[in-house]
């Protein structure tokens, strides 16, 4: 094997060399001179572009012709924008592409429909293996247009919000492009989150039309999706109307409220005409996790959010005409949003919904699938490879991967280790490993290794580069921005770029306080980073209360207000402790009310229950430590920082313990700790 590295670097010295005799002799470019139309047909009108690292200072110190002019390229507009940008950062407002008519599901699909309708835009990789369904583009549209007509003939309006509670499929794919054929907005609820949260939602959004299927399947198993949808809807007053679809073929109890969406579609017109919307027009609300016990609901607007995940799809992954691009993350994440439907749609790509888990049947599932879809593009979790790396390299042999050509990872940060085996065993050492950075605010990918030359180095682990338009600033803790390099601080990004969310649903003041005040005048990301002596990005983590479980954000406060509801329990802190295969796990210090005379364990389970009703099943503690109080400041506030220090065992860390209000408390918590986790030990000791 040895050969091979060798006869590479050998060739590129060659080529070097004589780009260099080229250079002195003649004064011409070398061969590989950067073509700018070629790479990006929208920039070649910029002049003075020699290579990308220029195309990429232009994007940020142009970014108002920049993106104007990527806009104009790649959107089909009914009526073109008069205004590119006008934003206030330090205000939070926001606004791109002002005056500008479009449509969104005009944009995924008719366009495409006219050109080559037969072209495959979804590949719904069902639970079943080998059972997947292949939707073209003019079927797609169909599907869109009876089901906005459908919409619009029981009363959703241009401005509504309808909640889509399905798994990823095409009708879930069709709801979403509905809504934006009619100018509703959709709210995609992740068909995981249990009757409560959906209802929250709901609620919030003020949606009077559910969206959902009569049961999911995953993993082989039957989730009862509508029974759920029934519960929630119970406590939202303003539910009208839920379309229920038929995932499997048992019926579901069916009220006065609901109606067959299957059924109902066939007589509907295949011809629905789109709405003309508003660049800044809402597109979609997503809820996601914040340092509180309220989940946000982020707002983002047509032309900019669309803009942004198409470029960033098109770029990042070097997503070409023809490719086959396998997203597994849910529709009901932004990564689903952005990866799974709207950029490859925009870009009149074949994308793949993966309606099933990387170990069912076996762990050899995303392998086979890109083995019989064919998959050029594979973009995925850390957690689910840190999963997969554990049932070892066989799982990934047995399966022909020579599609692949560029592998993506989401949502935490990616270990040496799991990316060292993704690079080396899933892509045989060939494609590039993306580690992207982003978020549901951001609403497509910021940093990430690509964009770059060919030949551009990748650090294992690490985002390393910002994308056109996107001008990262690392702050100290009084707020300046830190210029030199080998340097970590908190990530901000220095001025708006198109993607980004435009505010919180009935909320701007909290977008506000949230983004925008923390650093005036730039966007506050919530997270940690570290740049490099060569001025890389490393994502180090989250700097509020907010953790990262499987690649799912949960907010400490969201589970702690559940746990705080039982009866038993007088207080509780609950803080992210790293996990092998998880990247965080949930732990839990609970203090029970004086005189409560229960078991631990059951009371253990009651709790992990409440959390499983109330929020989900992945944010349910894997620890709970009662212990008799908290450690608090003299003001009262919990110092979380010192259990961490206590559920990491890094005891000489525990810092300064003199303004703590009684640290005896300190002692019984460790003491506690150990037994816990010994208890735990001697578990899974046991056949
Ligand atoms: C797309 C998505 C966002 C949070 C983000 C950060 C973490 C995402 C990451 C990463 C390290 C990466 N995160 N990508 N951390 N490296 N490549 O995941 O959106 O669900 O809103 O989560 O996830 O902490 O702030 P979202």
């Amino acid at each position: 094997m040895m050969w091979l590295p060798c006869g590479r670097a050998s060739r590129r010295v060659v080529s070097s060399f004589s780009r260099r005799v080229f250079r002195s002799y003649f004064h011409v470019e070398g061969r590989r001179k950067f073509n700018v139309a070629a790479f990006m047909p929208e920039a070649a009108g910029i002049q003075g572009l020699s290579d990308r690292s220029t195309l990429q200072e232009f994007s940020v110190s142009n970014g108002e012709s920049f993106w104007a002019a990527a806009a104009r390229h790649r959107l089909s507009w009914i009526s073109p924008f008069h205004t590119a940008q006008d934003c206030d950062l330090s205000r939070g407002r926001i606004k791109w592409f002002e005056g500008g008519k479009l449509n969104v599901s005009v944009n995924c699909l008719d366009r495409h429909v006219h050109t080559c309708p037969e072209k495959v835009a979804l590949i719904w990789e069902r639970d079943e293996p080998g059972s997947e369904v292949e939707v073209t583009y003019r079927q797609l549209l169909e599907m869109t247009c009876r089901l906005g007509n459908l919409l619009r003939r029981r009363g959703v309006k241009k401005g509504d919000c309808v909640t889509i509670y399905m798994p990823p499929c095409p009708l879930a794919v069709a709801s979403m492009l509905a809504c934006a054929r009619i100018g509703a907005a959709h709210n995609v609820v992740f068909a995981g989150f249990s009757a409560e949260a959906l209802a929250e939602r709901i609620r919030d959004a003020h949606s009077s039309t559910v969206i959902t299927v009569n049961q999911g399947v995953r993993g082989g198993k039957v989730i009862e999706l509508k029974k759920t949808v029934d519960t929630a809807v119970d406590s939202c007053p303003m539910v009208q109307q839920v379309l229920v679809a038929m995932r499997t073929e048992n019926p579901v109890a069916m009220t006065a409220r609901d109606v067959d969406m299957e059924e109902e579609m066939l007589k509907e017109d295949v011809v629905c005409e789109p709405a003309v919307m508003d660049s800044e027009d809402v597109l979609f609300l997503l809820y996601t996790s914040g340092s509180t016990g309220k989940p946000k609901g982020l707002v983002h607007t047509q032309a900019g959010y669309l803009l942004y995940a198409a470029l960033t799809h098109r770029y990042v992954f070097s997503y070409h005409d023809g490719d086959v691009f396998g997203c597994v993350a849910d529709i009901g994440w932004i990564t689903g949003h952005s990866y799974s439907v709207y950029g490859p749609l925009a870009n009149g790509g074949t994308t793949v919904l993966f309606e099933s888990t990387p170990i069912y049947p076996d762990p050899g599932r995303y392998w086979e699938m890109v083995q019989r879809l064919k998959i050029n593009q594979f973009y995925g979790a850390p957690t689910a490879i840190r999963l997969l790396l554990k049932y070892g390299d066989q799982w990934v042999h047995k399966y022909d991967r020579s599609t692949l050509k560029t592998l993506g990872s989401v949502g935490e940060p990616i270990n040496t280790e799991a990316w060292e085996w993704y690079h080396r065993v899933v892509g045989d050492g060939r494609c590039p490993v993306v580690d992207t950075w982003w978020q549901t605010e951001t609403g497509g990918i910021c940093i990430s290794p690509r964009p770059s030359d060919p030949d551009a180095e990748i650090v294992p682990g690490m985002a390393m580069r910002p994308f056109f338009g996107i001008k990262p600033v690392l702050m100290d803790t009084e707020g300046k921005v830190l210029t030199s390099n080998n340097t970590s601080g908190a990530l901000c990004i220095s001025q708006p770029w198109p993607g980004m969310a435009r505010t919180i649903h009935n909320n701007h003041q909290r977008y506000i306080e949230t983004y925008c005040q923390p650093y005036p005048g730039y966007f506050f990301t919530g997270d940690g980073a570290y740049r490099s002596k060569e001025g890389y990005y490393q994502i180090t983590g989250r700097l509020d209360d907010v953790i990262n479980v499987s690649g799912h954000r949960i907010g400490t406060a969201e589970i702690e207000d559940v746990v705080n509801q039982c009866s038993a329990v007088a207080e509780s802190a609950c803080i992210g402790y790293s996990h092998d295969i998880k990247g965080q796990g949930v732990y839990t210090f609970v203090v029970l009310k004086k005189d409560v005379d229960v078991q631990e364990t059951d009371l253990s389970r009651l709790l992990n229950d409440m959390v499983s009703k109330k929020i989900a099943k992945y944010a349910c503690p894997d620890f709970i430590q009662f212990v008799h109080r908290l450690p608090k400041t003299r003001s009262g506030k919990i110092m979380r920082r010192v259990l961490r220090k206590v559920v990491e065992r890094d005891l000489n860390g525990l810092g300064d313990l003199s303004t703590l209000d009684d640290p005896a408390a300190v002692q019984e918590i460790i003491q506690g700790h150990r037994e816990l986790r010994g208890q735990q030990q001697q578990q899974q000791q046991q056949p």
